[in-house]
């Protein structure tokens, strides 16, 4: 046998991830920070088993028989190992329960581990996420009887109780444009809603419950129109027969995630509030699914970095290490910083998120919330497909073989720019946010982040960009089409204004006690610009298109 190298090992997620300990030592009080401990552990562990497991097992991904050997419909779904452990491993670690626990470190504490499981979950934490936009949606709405019925079983640390709730919005008409939405709820006098129609993506259709916009039978056009409503898929054991499973969708990633067609043939349902203004309604759910995006986006960065770090320490060419060639260690070094940002903001987000929840926020936080929630989840989406697809490039020819499995990594990613709204829409919502006070509120943040930094070429580029920013707005701001085509790159730049700002305030906690490692990132990091302003002439659009 000729040569043979190495794979990459997989380094403890937990154990190894130096920028969850720096973030958590910083912000939790000490008792809360132990208390963490050994969830954060064992999810760790988790993690590590699930590697090992899945580069001995062949992959499968979820069945769905719908009928069954007597002629009756059934509509079963096997799905994989992890998602069978799936309930019982986050109940027991209250990955759910933790985020809405009192006090205003719930959401970080949720967040740590919903980072550390994410990867091994195989997308699990797709139908956790809208089980928990689902309760806090619920919440929001204040509809007592369905906080009693749902939530105990949503937010369950005991896996008999807890139920999976998905989120049925899309329809064969509107991904991102929600209006034109055809499901009806219908009403026999004083009888249940029941829906009927057609829902396009259902990442949950395993769940027991969910929530979905439908248009009460004679209400107007339009989104106004539409309502919220909450249904229940079980009758004990079996699915309701009003719930049809049409088919599984053939996905370029994350496949061991069972998305269905369904059709609702008369489903039961309950509104969750007025029978109108539903996408109002629904808006917390896909805050805090947003959130997760962001966050599990960091995670598959974290893991794709980690396999090329490791990677690069055993793998030799020209006589060296690849991590010893100048070229490969700039490279992942630069994915380093880019990292760490992204990361910086989708925690900063979980924090702001359990401050705002708890009362705790300061007064321009809520504001800031609501535009780094989209910012986070446009920004970390495409970075992410970014770093996955440079990590896979930095294993040469090994990158792009399925049974080393990393080219999953890339497949998954890309559903981060997708989900839960494309980038383009989530770059409108941000205008959105900026319509109010959301610039005021982040520049307020912002000289906070930066009120012990020691890095004035980082503050200068920082401050530089928010007023270029700040024009930007002004100049476009009056002409609605140049403002939208212009969302993006407004996007990108307050995204990594805020990131840059946030690794200033780690660099300077850090290096209170030596630590230098964090400065470098934030000095790698505004060295690859934080400005992504675009200015386009509309002329030019037209006749490149034309
Ligand atoms: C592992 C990772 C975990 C992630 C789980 C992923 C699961 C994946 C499954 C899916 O992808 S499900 C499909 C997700 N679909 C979307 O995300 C829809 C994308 N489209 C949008 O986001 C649109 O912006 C939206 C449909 C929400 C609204 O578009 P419209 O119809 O133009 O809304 P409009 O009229 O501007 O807003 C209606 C109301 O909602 C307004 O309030 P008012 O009625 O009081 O005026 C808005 O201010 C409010 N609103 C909209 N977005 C909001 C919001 N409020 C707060 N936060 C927001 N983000």
């Amino acid at each position: 046998m000729g040569f043979l190298q190495e794979g990459p090992q997989l380094a403890h997620p937990w154990h190894s991830d130096r920028w969850l300990h720096a973030l958590l030592d910083r912000v939790l009080p000490t008792e809360r920070r132990a208390a963490l401990d050994a969830d954060l552990a064992a999810l760790g562990d988790y993690a590590q088993m699930a590697w090992q497991r899945a580069s001995e097992s062949t992959r499968r991904k979820p069945v769905l028989t719908q009928w069954d050997a007597w002629g009756r419909r059934v509509d079963r779904i096997e799905l994989t190992t992890a998602w069978l452990e799936g309930p019982q491993l986050t109940t027991r670690h209250a990955v759910l329960a933790a985020g809405h626990a009192p006090g205003e470190y719930a959401r970080l504490e949720e967040f740590a581990r919903v980072y550390l499981y994410h990867v091994a979950s195989e997308f699990y934490t797709c139908p956790l996420a809208m089980t928990d936009g689902a309760a806090t949606a619920i919440k929001a709405s204040g509809n007592a009887a369905l906080i009693e019925r749902a939530l105990p079983h949503f937010l369950s640390r005991d896996p008999a109780r807890f139920w999976l709730s998905g989120q049925w919005m899309t329809e064969n008409i509107g991904g991102s444009d929600v209006s034109h939405s055809e499901t009806v709820a219908r009403r026999d006098g004083d009888g249940p809603w029941r829906l009927h129609g057609r829902k396009w993506f259902s990442s949950a259709v395993v769940g027991e419950a969910a929530l979905a916009l439908a248009r009460p039978e004679g209400a107007g056009e339009g989104n106004a129109a539409l309502a919220l409503f909450y249904v229940e898929t079980m009758d004990g054991q079996r699915r309701k027969p009003e719930l049809i499973i049409d088919r599984l969708k053939d996905k370029l990633g994350t496949q061991e995630l069972p998305t269905a067609e369904i059709h609702l043939d008369g489903l039961p349902a309950w509104p969750v509030g007025e029978l109108a203004h539903g996408v109002r309604q629904v808006a917390p759910m896909l805050n805090v699914t947003r959130t997760w995006n962001a966050v599990c986006a960091v995670a598959s960065m974290a893991r794709a970095i980690s396999l090329a770090r490791d990677y690069a320490t055993r793998r030799q060419a020209f006589g060296r290490p690849l991590i010893e060639q100048p070229l490969h260690a700039q490279t992942l070094a630069d994915m380093q910083a880019e990292f760490e940002g992204a990361f910086a903001l989708a925690f900063e987000v979980a924090q702001l998120l359990g401050r705002v929840e708890n009362g705790a926020a300061a007064a321009h936080e809520a504001t800031l919330l609501r535009l780094l929630t989209p910012l986070a989840k446009l920004w970390t989406g495409k970075l992410a497909v970014k770093l996955c697809s440079e990590a896979l490039e930095s294993f040469g020819g090994a990158g792009y073989i399925e049974d080393t499995g990393l080219p999953q990594l890339l497949r998954d990613a890309q559903v981060y720019p997708i989900w839960e709204g494309i980038t383009n829409v989530l770059s409108l919502d941000s205008l959105r946010a900026l319509a109010g006070e959301g610039l005021p509120a982040l520049r307020v943040a912002v000289d906070g982040w930066l009120s012990s930094n020691d890095d004035a070429a980082a503050a200068a580029a920082i401050a530089a960009t928010l007023d270029a920013a700040a024009a930007h707005l002004d100049r476009s701001g009056a002409d609605r089409a140049s403002l939208e085509a212009g969302a993006r790159g407004l996007a990108f730049t307050l995204a990594r204004c805020a990131a840059a700002a946030l690794l200033a305030r780690q660099a300077a906690w850090s290096a209170r006690s030596g630590e230098r490692r964090p400065g470098a990132a934030l000095r790698r990091f505004v060295s690859h610009g934080l400005n992504r302003l675009m200015v386009s002439d509309a002329g030019d659009t037209g006749l490149l298109l034309g």
